[in-house]
């Protein structure tokens, strides 16, 4: 541990969502690959410490939403726990966030775990319990406080956390905590509709003086700068990918901040898997050649074998065409991988004379009249299950969650 004068070194890591269940993510794992995957999202406190200790951190900070849900089970809990306590002396500082929000009757109620007879809040954590901010000095360290508060419910929050930002403590690394939607921010997970809670805008977060604040909610890696052109905060962004709104790479953010100068900011691979959406254009192709080209799709975007792929295929195909079963068995290695077919049939001229004609120029209608693409989707997904019927093949309808 630095004393005052050398650089504070901390790393954050928000959002692990222990404890997920990931069923119904787009993504379709089968009960062997969703228990592996599950065991990773759940060690999410173990890779956060051990990158921690490896950057000589004095620090590790998690702005919230360590575990998915209340009804997380406590082997889930005690497996955080653990971690947590593995870094000690060195101090976390934990801020509960909407999904891991902070009261009676919760795993960060120290009643319930002596109750259930699991161990305690290690001693080297800071939970920040009350809704109010507070600060807290950082052991070790007289030039550093971290600043935070807590979720006490799932609710969304409208009121704005910094509208009066808490006092800024006078040391020359006064650090925040602060999970909630930074309206600036741009990732999949937008800061709008139900994900948005406590929201605050840059201009909020260069006014509160901190010198650096660790953001959570939100699960894709964002810098934010301050006036000065600095970096003031950042989200590290979810450590596991998940679902099909935290693909591509995933960080722990290592942040130096030297006496004085501005943060330098170091992220660090978080997850051994990639979660990849993929297209294949198969207009044309038939038989092998459109497993050979979705083999040269998946090399040419660095697919690893321990990814995990949502393979969608596009372009026309013979009305009746499977271009899907070209891919059984996998056309290369990977952990997991979802193919959905959403090629349309080769446009051809309906004939008024027949039923499947009337059909089709009813439907043809609909689809011009269609104002999103969801309705779209929807109308392309009655013309293919009502061309099968109509044509006697076999009808399966894709699953609920793509339409
Ligand atoms: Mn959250």
């Amino acid at each position: 541990m630095g004393p005052s004068g050398t650089p504070l070194v901390l790393v954050q890591s928000s959002d692990w969502h222990v404890g997920s269940a990931l069923t119904g993510n787009g993504l379709g794992f089968s009960p062997e690959f969703r228990e592996t995957r599950r065991s990773e999202v759940d060690g999410a406190a173990e890779r956060a410490v051990q990158v921690a200790r490896d950057a000589g951190a004095d620090l590790l900070l998690v702005p919230g939403d360590l575990w998915d849900a209340e009804s997380v089970p406590p082997a889930t809990i005690h497996r955080v726990l653990e971690a947590l306590a593995s870094f000690a002396p060195r101090p976390v500082f934990v801020a509960p966030g909407n999904h891991d929000f902070s009261g009676p009757g919760g795993w960060y109620d120290e009643s319930l775990l002596g109750a259930l007879g699991m161990r305690a809040w290690p001693e080297n954590v800071v939970v920040f319990r009350s809704p109010r901010w507070e600060s807290f000095p950082v052991p070790g360290r007289d030039d550093a406080t971290v600043t935070g508060a807590a979720c006490l419910s799932p609710a969304a929050v409208a009121e704005r956390p910094l509208a009066s930002p808490p006092p800024r403590p006078g040391v020359p690394h006064a650090l925040l905590l602060l999970h909630g939607s930074l309206e600036s921010y741009v990732g999949p997970d937008g800061p709008d509709g139900a994900k948005r809670t406590a929201p605050f805008s840059r201009e909020e977060l260069v006014a509160a003086g901190f010198r650096w604040a660790a953001l959570g909610h939100h699960h894709s890696f964002f810098p934010i700068e301050g006036a000065s052109g600095w970096p003031i905060a950042a989200y590290s962004g979810a450590p596991t990918g998940r679902g099909m709104d935290e693909t591509g790479p995933r960080f722990f953010l290592k942040v130096t901040l030297p006496p004085d100068g501005p943060p330098v900011l170091q992220p660090i691979p978080a997850d051994s898997r990639v979660i990849r959406e993929i297209e294949v254009d198969v207009s044309g192709l038939e038989g092998a050649a459109i497993r050979e080209r979705a083999a040269s799709v998946l090399d040419q975007a660095g697919t690893k074998e321990a990814d995990i792929v949502r393979l969608t295929l596009t372009g026309t195909q013979p009305f009746g065409a499977r271009p899907a079963l070209q891919l059984e068995p996998l056309p290369c290695r990977l952990a997991h991988l979802r193919v959905r077919d959403r090629t349309t049939p080769d446009p051809a001229e309906p004939d008024a004379r027949t039923a499947e004609g009337r059909f089709l120029l009813d439907m043809r209608t609909r689809l011009a009249a269609a104002a999103t693409p969801g309705e779209r989707r929807l109308v392309e997904t009655a013309i293919a299950i009502g061309r099968n019927a109509l044509a006697g093949r076999g009808v399966t309808p894709p699953p609920l969650e793509e339409l």
